[in-house]
């Protein structure tokens, strides 16, 4: 029998018994078989979270206590991390190496929110008057449901799930259906570390099944969700009738501008891997380089050279630099992309097709691609592929430059390369993306924040305010000598 889902502090096998396989990326090998969850599973899951809850058999728990909860669940998974890397690479088909430093990351999110919750929360605020104390508290927001993609699987979840562990909601987990062992492995280890049964519950399932109670049932009070920008209408819509609080995280098209008088090693350097790092998978890929126009030919000939040198393989290739798209519906939809870019007129300097390399053809690999002489018009420039497609356009002026980079409706990350700090600064504050790189691009921190402006999301995660997207502020006002309001006259009041 498998049995992986996890509902009020007991693993269960869906109620129906129905199972899914999930393939690897790599070769289409079946690695793993989970249960797949019926609506009534999800039922219980939304009902074990709103009752544990509202018993207040962890909301009674104080911030310290949590915080060293979370603690806890940092150090097993540190213990455990080899075998979570080994599943996440699995199910993926990332290079086990690249799994390690997902979850290393994994356990720095944990260790930043413990860290976090363990401060003072609660503050005074002076309100003039001797007699009052006002304060400022903040509580667990409620029920949460935390819904992940398929590219950072446990990375995305641990963003939400330490937050809202060290906030003291309730929540269900669920993680994408392509990608969900390591889900598994958490929840086992969020057990293991002794949080109170029916906070953590874990669905697994395709969104399209099991996901309209999580985002509608009105006993969810907050739906946090990283993935694609459809999805995420599908949930503001959803949302909408009971006024859910959201967190989104939709991806983006990120703008990676290059100034002639730029480090231009390093700007190339980083360029290729801003595009095609994890095949381009990645919701800040730098995928739309902007580039000036005097060393457009020198950087796009280098980058074309350094893109064709890439090697492909998947996650027991000890030389692969990187992997497969995660499935086949995505690899047509890469494709698509490039030749619908191609059919607008850009110019595909090099890949554009899946690997014809006999080792890749049980799997989703696609060649790192470039096109040149595209215009902020093209569909290809506008829409995120999520492959490994980067689509070059040119400048003249600064201000072109920061025009072309605000061209989007996303809003996620960029990055600036300029010799000359005032002039990159004033390009980086010009932009309206939520993380902005200066001669770097890709590092990120769990103190910094992280999120979108406009349609790349809504709220920010880590950081400080990634933990405020689960509480609710409470003012408490309290008059310690009461008296009358004495707003309305009283005539026949005497005095008490
Ligand atoms: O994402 P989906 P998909 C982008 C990227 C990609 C595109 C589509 O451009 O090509 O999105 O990818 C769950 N109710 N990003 O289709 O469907 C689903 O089961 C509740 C950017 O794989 O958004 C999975 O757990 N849940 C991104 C999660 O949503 C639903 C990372 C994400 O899947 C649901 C991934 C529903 N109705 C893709 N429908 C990023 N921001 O980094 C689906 N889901």
């Amino acid at each position: 029998m498998v049995a992986t889902l996890f509902i009020d502090g007991v693993w269960k096998a869906a109620s129906d018994g129905a199972v899914h396989d999930v393939f690897s990326p790599h070769d289409q090998r079946v690695v793993a078989q989970v249960s797949q969850a019926s609506q009534s599973d999800v039922l219980d899951a939304i009902d074990a979270a709103r009752t544990s809850f509202d018993s207040g058999a962890f909301t009674s728990w104080s911030f310290k206590e949590r915080s060293a909860l979370v603690a806890k669940i940092a150090d097993l998974i540190e213990r455990d991390s080899e075998s979570i890397a080994q599943k996440e690479s699995a199910d993926t088909g990332k290079r086990i190496v690249e799994a390690q430093y997902d979850v290393a990351d994994v356990v720095a999110t944990f260790r930043h929110f413990a860290a976090l919750g363990a401060k003072e929360h609660d503050r005074r605020v002076d309100v003039g008057l001797e007699n009052v104390t006002s304060r400022i508290v903040h509580e667990p927001l409620g029920v949460a449901s935390l819904i992940g993609p398929w590219n950072y699987p446990l990375l995305q979840i641990a963003w939400k799930v330490a937050p809202a562990l060290v906030a003291g909601c309730s929540f269900i987990v669920k993680p994408s259906e392509l990608t969900p062992q390591s889900a598994i492995a958490l929840m086992g280890l969020i057990e293991e570390a002794g949080t109170p049964k029916g906070v953590a519950n874990l669905i697994l399932g395709p969104g399209s099944v099991v996901g309209n109670s999580l985002i509608s049932d009105p006993r969810i009070d907050l739906v946090s969700f990283t993935g694609g920008l459809t999805t995420g209408r599908t949930i503001m819509h959803a949302a909408a009738q009971t006024i859910k609080k959201l967190a989104l995280e939709l991806g983006g098209k990120n703008p990676h501008i290059i100034f002639a008088d730029a480090n231009l090693d390093a700007a190339i350097d980083n360029s290729v891997t801003a595009a095609f790092l994890h095949s381009g998978q990645v919701c800040s890929a730098g995928t739309r380089l902007i580039v000036e126009k005097s060393i457009h030919g020198q950087v796009v000939d280098e980058i074309v050279r350094r893109a064709g040198q890439i090697k492909l393989g998947g996650p027991d290739d000890l030389l692969a630099e990187s992997g497969p798209l995660i499935s086949q519906a995505h690899l047509e939809g890469v494709t698509s992309y490039v030749n619908k870019a191609i059919a607008e007129g850009a110019n595909l300097l090099i890949g554009g097709t899946r690997s014809t390399d006999p080792a890749h053809a049980n799997g989703w690999y696609f060649l790192p691609t470039v096109l040149d002489d595209c215009l902020g018009s093209m569909h290809c420039v506008q829409e995120e592929s999520f492959g490994p497609v980067m689509t070059v356009e040119v400048f003249e002026t600064e201000a072109q430059a920061i025009s072309i980079g605000n061209d989007t409706n996303f809003g996620l990350s960029g990055g600036v390369w300029s010799g000359d700090s005032a002039k990159a600064e004033r390009v980086a504050k010009a932009l309206r993306h939520g993380t902005i790189w200066v001669n770097d691009f890709g590092p990120y921190r769990p103190q910094a924040e992280w999120g979108g402006y406009k349609q790349s999301g809504i709220g920010r995660e880590l950081g400080e305010h990634g933990l405020g997207e689960y509480l609710e502020i409470k003012h408490i006002w309290t008059n310690n000598v009461p008296s009358r309001s004495g707003w309305f006259s009283d005539p026949g009041h005497g005095g008490a």
